[in-house]
């Protein structure tokens, strides 16, 4: 039988792309319903070439489902997720709530599919999108090198925030378009205003070292996550993990440089037979001829792009990566499906 799927948020930035990916992907659903808060309830969005009306999330709406994609804030994925799962729905969570709960499964299908299949919460996690956009490409290097470190520095895409990070950046866009501003100190801040949206400082013509919240000794979420969830995916708890995640002015698609130190010397010519091969992932790396991935050609595209391969100058063991992966798919919606669609196996199968 074909099970029955929730999309719960389906109307934000992330759900809005997953019901383009359930339109595109081969259709294994059943009914496929779609919820989000009450103020957004009665609306109607296209998925799989119909228009299916949006109901109000409440208990009574998992009646009946198989298989939830939930792309909703930390604290409404916290409430409702275990609600969900109490009526025997699984539960695929893009939050950070459940995350790092030892019973709940952080999964990336290239990965660690196997992972999925054990969830003593009913519940399985799906990766933070900066952690997502390069982890494929990473996962693969692993696997053949052994990973020791990861030193990382992210270029963070604005719908990384939702619709809102969007928004913010397109009125920036407007404020600054045709000036000579980005010349003298606090002319950006000027133009913009008090209106950052929900970044810390203007976006528009600057880079901003910051995404998530404060935590220990200067950490931020963002760079607390790439480390937490990257061990947990990769199962190595004690690997070493340093990010710097930074907001630039991008729509959407994140990149990220990555120094990648394994166990025992690397070759370049290995690396790239690995990355050309490894499923998810596309080699893009011809700098003679001016080839390496940018946002602008990877966004609305599926695998983790990867170029710049270079052995490290001072260091055998080392590569140097730059990659690219659109955060709304990949990053989110994609991974949430991917991850649906191992589930949904486990029904048609049975
Ligand atoms: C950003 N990566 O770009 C964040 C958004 O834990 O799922 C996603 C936050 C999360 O701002």
């Amino acid at each position: 039988r074909k099970p029955t799927l929730a999309v719960v948020g389906a109307t934000g930035a992330v759900g809005t792309v997953m019901l383009q990916i359930l339109s595109q992907h081969a259709d294994i659903w059943g009914e496929i319903r779609l919820v989000a808060s009450p103020r957004s309830a009665g609306r109607k969005l296209a998925v799989r070439g119909e228009q299916v009306e949006v109901l109000a999330l409440s208990e009574e709406v998992f009646d009946g489902v198989d298989v939830a994609m939930f792309d909703v804030p930390d604290e409404v994925a916290a409430r409702w997720a275990p609600l969900a799962a109490a009526k025997g729905v699984v539960v695929v969570d893009n939050s950070a709530a459940f995350r790092m709960d030892p019973d709940v499964p952080l999964v990336v299908p290239e990965v660690n599919p196997h992972a999925a299949r054990v969830r003593p919460r009913g519940i399985v996690a799906n990766p933070n999108c900066t952690t997502l956009s390069m982890i494929v490409a990473v996962g693969a290097l692993h696997a053949e090198f052994g990973l020791r470190e990861l030193i990382v520095s992210s270029y963070q895409a604005v719908s990384g925030a939702g619709r809102d990070g969007v928004e913010t950046l397109r009125r920036q866009l407007k404020l600054v378009a045709g000036s000579e501003l980005g010349t003298s100190p606090g002319d950006v801040r000027r133009a913009v205003g008090d209106d950052t949206g929900p970044f810390p400082e203007p976006v528009a013509l600057n880079v901003v070292p910051w995404a998530g919240t404060l935590r220990d000794d200067g950490w931020s979420s963002e760079e607390m996550k790439v480390r937490d969830e990257s061990r947990k995916i990769l199962g190595l708890p004690g690997l070493r993990v340093a990010a710097t995640c930074v907001r630039v002015p991008v729509i959407t698609t994140h990149s990220l440089t990555v120094h990648a130190r394994f166990e025992d010397e690397v070759t370049v010519d290995r690396a790239r037979e690995i990355l050309a091969t490894a499923p998810g992932v596309v080699l893009f790396d011809d700098p003679a001829a001016g080839e390496f991935p940018t946002p602008a050609d990877v966004v609305g595209t599926d695998p983790t792009w990867v170029g710049r391969v270079r052995r490290a100058l001072d260091d055998p063991t080392a590569l140097e990566l730059f990659v690219c992966g659109d955060n709304l798919r990949k990053g989110a919606a994609l991974n949430t499906a991917q991850i649906a669609e191992l589930v949904a196996k486990e029904f048609t199968a049975g």
